[in-house]
């Protein structure tokens, strides 16, 4: 259904692409892109190296490997958006339970250890038990989304994570009827995160994040070990996180350690430190303005001073064609 990379036309797929091959591609094609047929344009290599030139690939794990041959690239694109380097998309990050500042989660997450990692399934589910991440995912045929992400605090990029769609997981560990929340939650482990030991942290942990069940099955809803092509950097949620686009980033939950299935709408961490701020849903919309700023444009990472890339925010963060049924007959100005 909506998960089809061309389903606004072929050329589509090819708009984005790598920063060094969009930019050698942009000599070739000369502004006939739009012209073309996205089959007739080189696609980038399917190999894992050289897809992204320049990043590293990282220690993943075996299992990781093994789904990256399968993988079906460019499952879904921001259309006509170029990505953000992985420099930036790796080194300007939140994740406070590193410390509140952007530069902290790639200074100290290294020392999160994320291998094992075993994920507590519980609550109004089937198959409820202590998966191991590999084992989570061994049916599972890996994918590459992408995204544009939106923080709240108003700046934006454009990720190519590699995953799973969440609904796919969701149905194999088959939730009763009694199920109408999914709650996830982070990792703790105090000893390898110098941010939670703080003592003026207004946030209490673990970190939780959830979604309404229909939210979770969308097929947008993704859970990402991945991104640019090789295995999540610690600082973006190794070895497993949530991303959800159409809401505002801090809903898309980092290492995560539990799922759980549950009939009562979760006490989520930022609603829960600022309910005046958002509430649950968090989608974005550029006409609901943060109490302290406005949220109609963004900034595109990476910019300048000089050139800070603002752009319009969009409803939905530009993915209401697929979404805003989800939210029928609510009043977005009151509920988000
Ligand atoms: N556990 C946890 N998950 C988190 C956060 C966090 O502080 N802790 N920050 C959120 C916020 S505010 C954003 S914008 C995104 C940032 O993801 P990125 O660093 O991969 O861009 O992660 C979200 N997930
Ligand atoms: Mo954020």
């Amino acid at each position: 259904m909506l998960i089809k990379s061309n389903s606004r036309g072929a050329a589509r797929e090819v708009e984005v692409t790598p920063e060094a091959v969009y930019r050698q591609r942009r000599l070739i094609v000369q502004g006939a892109l739009a012209g073309l047929a996205g089959a007739a344009l080189p696609l980038v290599s399917r190999a894992q190296a050289g897809r992204y030139p320049g990043v590293e690939p990282g220690s993943p794990a075996s299992w990781f490997e093994g789904h990256l041959d399968q993988a079906r690239w460019e499952a879904v694109t921001a259309e006509g958006e170029m990505l953000t380097p992985y420099r930036d998309a790796s080194s300007y990050n939140n994740f406070y339970e590193f410390g509140p500042d952007k530069g902290d989660p790639a200074r100290l997450a290294g020392r999160m250890q994320v291998d094992p990692w075993s994920v507590q399934v519980d609550g109004e589910v089937a198959r409820p038990g202590r998966y191991a991440l590999e084992d989570l995912f061994s049916e599972a045929q890996m994918e590459e989304r992408i995204y544009r992400l939106r923080c709240v605090e108003g700046w934006s990029m454009v990720v190519p994570w590699l995953g799973f769609p969440l609904a796919d997981l969701i149905r194999r560990l088959a939730p009763s009827s009694g199920a109408r929340y999914v709650r996830f939650e982070t990792l703790l482990r105090p000893e390898e995160m110098p941010g939670v030991r703080g003592r003026f942290s207004l946030i209490e942990w673990p970190y939780v994040e959830g979604l309404r069940l229909d939210e979770a099955l969308h097929p947008l809803s993704f859970l990402a070990v991945g991104m640019y092509g090789r295995v999540l950097p610690n600082q973006n949620g190794a070895p497993l996180r949530l991303v959800v686009p159409w809401k505002y980033g801090f809903k898309s939950i980092k290492s995560i350690v539990r799922i759980s299935f549950v009939r009562d709408q979760p006490a989520t961490t930022w609603e829960r430190m600022a309910p005046h701020e958002y509430g649950f849903f968090a989608n974005v919309n550029p006409q609901v303005s943060h109490p302290r700023w406005s949220q109609a444009r963004e900034r595109r990472l990476p910019g300048s001073l000089f050139s800070p890339n603002l752009r319009d925010t969009q409803l939905f963060n530009g993915y209401a064609e697929e979404v805003a049924s989800l939210y029928a007959g609510m009043d977005l100005r009151r509920h988000y």
